[in-house]
C-alpha cells in the first residue's frame, strides 16, 4: 500500500526516467526509498483529497495532492534581525585563480573563463556551501540542520553573507562544496551556484548541468571538483557595442542574489538555505549616501540599505523543515521566513531605509503592505524592480507584488514616525491551501511576517535622498523590434510535469542557437488556465513590449516597464520580450522560477554562438518556431 508521499502517479516518475538522465533515474529510485522511509512519519495522515473549494477547472491530475498538516504554531517577534547585514570581505585565494580550470588543485572541470585576461581580476572572495546543525527558525521549533554559505565568519548562514560588488571591479568568487557527501534526506550534496540576473559568462553562471562535488560532476562539466571559481566581470551589458571598456550604464544591475541551481534539485537545495544576496553598485548607485560626486544618487546606504529575503516553508508536527521531493506540485509553505527566521523583528532608526525585497521561493507569491498595528497602510517609494532602478521613483506606493524571484527596491522614511512606533510588513496575497499553482485573492488584514520597531534617533543627520531621476532606460527602437525575429516558447503542463515547447529539460539539448550580438523578440506563452509561471531568462534582461490575456492587450504596470529578468506569465497570457544577446558565448537556461516547476523540467537550454557571418543567423535545433517579425508577427 502506498503512503501519501508516493501518491504521485507512477507515470510522472517514468516520464523523468525516460529523459535518460541518470539523476532522474536516481530520483525515481529515491522516490521508492522515500516512500518507505516516510511510513512512520507523522505526515502520513491522509491519502487523496479533492480541492477544497469548488473550482470547476480541475485537471485530471488534481486529485493527487496530499493533505499535509499545517506547520505547528510559532512564537512571533522573539528573534531580532541584526541591525547590519554581514558583508562578505575579500580574501586572497590560494591557489590563485586561473583562466583554465585548476583541476590539479581540486577545481571542477569548467570551461575556461571568457575574457579573463581582458577583464582581469580586481578582487577575490570565497564561500563554502556547508551544513549547519543548529539553526533556529523560530523559538517554538527545535534547532535543526540547514545548508547555507559560510564566508569570513565561521558557521554557515541562510541566507549567506551579502556580497557587495562594483562595476569596473571584476572579481572571482570561489565556491567550495563542503556539504556532507553522505547526506540523506531531501536535497543533494552537489552544487551549481547561479548568480541571478548577472551578465556573466556561461561557465560562471551556475548552469544546472554544471553541478559539482569532489566526487561528482554534472553532464556539462568535464570533471568533479571540491571548488569552482566564478569570474564576474562586473561590466554592463553592451560592452562590445560601446567599446568603452565598461558597457552601457543604462544596463546596470543592482539587486542580485546567488542561489543553488543544481539540475533537478534546485528547489530542495535552495529550500535548505543555499542562497544569498549580491548587490552591485556603480558611480550612480554608489552605495554611499555621503558620496560628493554630482552623479551619485545618494540613496540610503549600508547599514540602512537592507536586503530582505522571503521564503515559504513548511514544518512537520515536530517543527522540523518538511519537503516532498517526489510530488511534482510540491508543498506550499505556510510559514514565511524573513532572512531565515519566522516572524522576526527589525529595529530601525528614525530615518530613510532602502529595503531590497526578494521573493526567494520556492512557490509562494506575495503582495506586501507596510501597516500600522491597526492595519493602516503606510506609504513608501518604489525605486527598483528586479534589481534595476526605474527611470523615476514611484511615489506614495502602498503595496509590492512579487512573483517568485522578483525583487522590489523600496525606500521607507521612518523619520515620519516617533521613536517607539511599531509597524508590520504583511502579506495579503493568498493561495488556495496546499496550492502551488497560482496566487488568488488579496485579503485584509493579511499575515504579519516582519515587525519593524522605530527604536532610536539616527546618530547623525540623514543625508540620503531619492532624487526625481534614477536611471534612464535605453529607448526602444520600433524599427529594430519590428526587424527582430520572434521566437515562441510555450509553457505547458505535460504528463503531470511541466514542459517548454513540449519538451522536458535536458541540460545537453540545445533548444535555440542564437548569434552573438543579435536581438530577438521572445514570445512567452501560457495557454492554460489555473497556472502562473514566473519565467526567468538568464544572462540578459529584457523589456516587455506587450502583454495579452486571451489575445486581448492588457496594460503593463509602471514597475514592469523597465528592464526585467522575471516575467510572471499568468493564465492564458502571452508576454513579448525584447532581448539582446551580448558580450559572451555559451549555454544559458530559461525556466519557470516556481522552483517546483523548474525541477520538474520546465526549463530550456539556449546557446549564444559566435558570429561566423552566415546569412541566417538564427536557427533552432529543435522545436522552436522562428519567424521574421516583419509582416508575420502576430500583435495581440
Ligand atoms: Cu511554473
Amino acid at each position: 500500500m502506498k503512503t501519501p508521499t508516493t501518491d504521485t502517479p507512477e507515470s510522472n516518475n517514468d516520464v523523468r526516467a525516460n529523459i535518460q538522465s541518470p539523476r532522474r533515474i536516481f530520483l525515481k529510485q529515491s522516490a521508492t526509498a522515500l516512500a518507505f522511509s516516510c511510513v512512520a512519519a507523522p505526515l502520513s495522515l491522509s491519502a487523496k483529497k479533492r480541492r477544497r473549494d469548488d473550482d470547476e477547472e480541475d485537471d485530471e491530475d488534481d486529485d493527487v495532492r496530499t493533505l499535509i498538516p499545517p506547520s505547528p504554531p510559532t512564537i512571533p517577534w522573539q528573534i531580532e534581525l541584526p541591525r547590519e547585514i554581514t558583508v562578505l570581505q575579500p580574501v586572497d585565494l590560494d591557489p590563485a585563480p586561473t583562466e583554465q580550470a585548476n583541476t590539479a588543485a581540486g577545481e571542477a572541470g569548467r570551461a575556461p573563463h571568457q575574457r579573463f585576461a581582458e577583464l582581469g581580476v580586481a578582487l577575490t572572495y570565497e564561500l563554502r556551501a556547508k551544513e549547519r546543525p543548529d539553526w533556529v527558525y523560530n523559538p517554538a521549533y527545535p534547532p535543526q540542520r540547514i545548508w547555507g554559505f559560510e564566508g569570513n565568519v565561521p558557521g554557515a548562514t541562510a541566507p549567506g553573507p551579502t556580497i557587495f560588488a562594483r562595476y569596473g571591479q571584476p572579481m572571482i568568487l570561489r565556491i567550495h562544496n563542503a556539504l556532507p557527501q553522505d547526506h540523506v534526506g531531501f536535497g543533494t550534496p552537489e552544487i551549481s551556484t547561479h548568480l541571478h540576473n548577472a551578465h556573466t559568462a556561461s561557465e560562471s553562471d551556475g548552469f544546472p548541468g554544471d553541478y559539482y562535488s569532489a566526487v561528482k560532476a554534472g553532464p556539462t562539466l568535464a570533471s568533479p571538483g571540491e571548488f569552482k571559481d566564478h569570474h564576474y566581470g562586473n561590466i554592463y551589458a553592451g560592452y562590445d557595442e560601446l567599446q568603452n571598456g565598461i558597457g552601457d550604464p543604462r544596463e546596470a544591475l543592482g539587486t542580485l542574489f546567488y542561489h543553488d541551481h543544481t539540475f533537478d534539485f534546485t528547489a530542495p537545495n535552495v529550500y535548505r538555505g543555499l542562497a544569498g544576496f549580491f548587490l552591485l553598485f556603480d558611480d550612480i548607485d554608489s552605495g554611499d549616501e555621503h558620496d560628493p560626486s554630482p552623479s551619485a544618487l545618494r540613496l540610503p546606504s549600508h547599514p540602512y540599505d537592507y536586503p530582505l529575503m522571503f521564503n515559504d516553508k513548511r514544518f512537520d508536527p515536530e517543527g522540523i523543515l518538511y519537503w516532498d521531493q517526489v510530488n511534482p506540485e510540491g508543498v506550499l509553505g505556510d510559514k514565511i521566513c524573513v532572512n531565515g527566521y519566522i516572524e522576526p523583528v527589525l529595529r530601525v532608526a528614525a530615518r530613510r531605509y532602502r529595503f531590497r525585497l526578494l521573493n526567494g521561493g520556492p512557490s509562494r507569491f506575495y503582495e506586501f503592505y507596510l501597516v500600522s498595528p491597526t492595519n493602516v497602510e503606510q506609504k513608501f517609494t518604489y525605486i527598483g524592480n528586479d534589481g534595476n532602478l526605474l527611470p523615476a521613483p514611484l511615489l506614495n506606493q502602498t503595496k509590492v507584488r512579487l512573483g517568485i524571484t522578483e525583487r522590489a527596491d523600496i525606500v521607507v522614511d521612518f523619520s515620519r514616525y516617533v521613536v517607539g512606533t511599531q509597524l508590520y510588513l504583511v502579506n495579503r496575497l493568498t493561495h488556495r491551501p496546499e496550492d502551488t499553482r497560482q496566487p488568488k485573492d488579496v485579503r485584509e488584514p493579511g499575515v504579519r511576517v516582519l515587525k519593524i520597531i522605530v527604536d532610536r534617533f539616527p546618530t547623525e543627520q540623514d543625508v540620503s535622498r531619492v532624487p526625481p531621476v534614477l536611471r534612464p532606460l535605453r529607448p526602444l527602437d520600433p524599427e529594430e523590434i519590428a526587424a527582430a525575429p520572434v521566437r515562441r516558447w510555450v509553457f505547458e503542463r505535460k504528463n503531470g510535469m511541466w514542459a517548454v515547447n513540449g519538451r522536458f529539460f535536458d541540460p545537453t539539448f540545445v533548444s535555440a542557437r542564437i548569434r552573438q550580438g543579435s536581438a530577438e523578440v521572445w514570445e512567452l506563452v501560457n495557454l492554460e488556465d489555473g497556472w502562473d509561471h514566473p519565467i526567468h531568462i538568464h544572462f540578459e534582461e529584457g523589456r516587455i513590449i506587450s502583454k495579452t490575456v486571451k489575445g486581448q492587450n492588457v496594460p503593463i504596470p509602471p514597475h514592469e516597464q523597465g528592464r526585467k529578468d522575471v516575467y510572471v506569465l499568468g493564465e492564458d497570457m502571452t508576454i513579448k520580450v525584447f532581448l539582446r544577446f551580448r558580450d559572451f558565448l555559451g549555454k544559458h537556461p530559461m525556466h519557470c522560477h516556481n522552483l517546483i516547476h523548474e525541477d520538474h523540467a520546465m526549463m530550456v537550454r539556449w546557446d549564444i554562438e559566435a558570429d561566423t557571418s552566415g546569412p541566417s543567423p538564427n536557427s533552432g535545433s529543435g522545436s522552436v518556431d522562428i519567424q521574421r517579425a516583419t509582416g508575420k508577427r502576430r500583435i495581440g
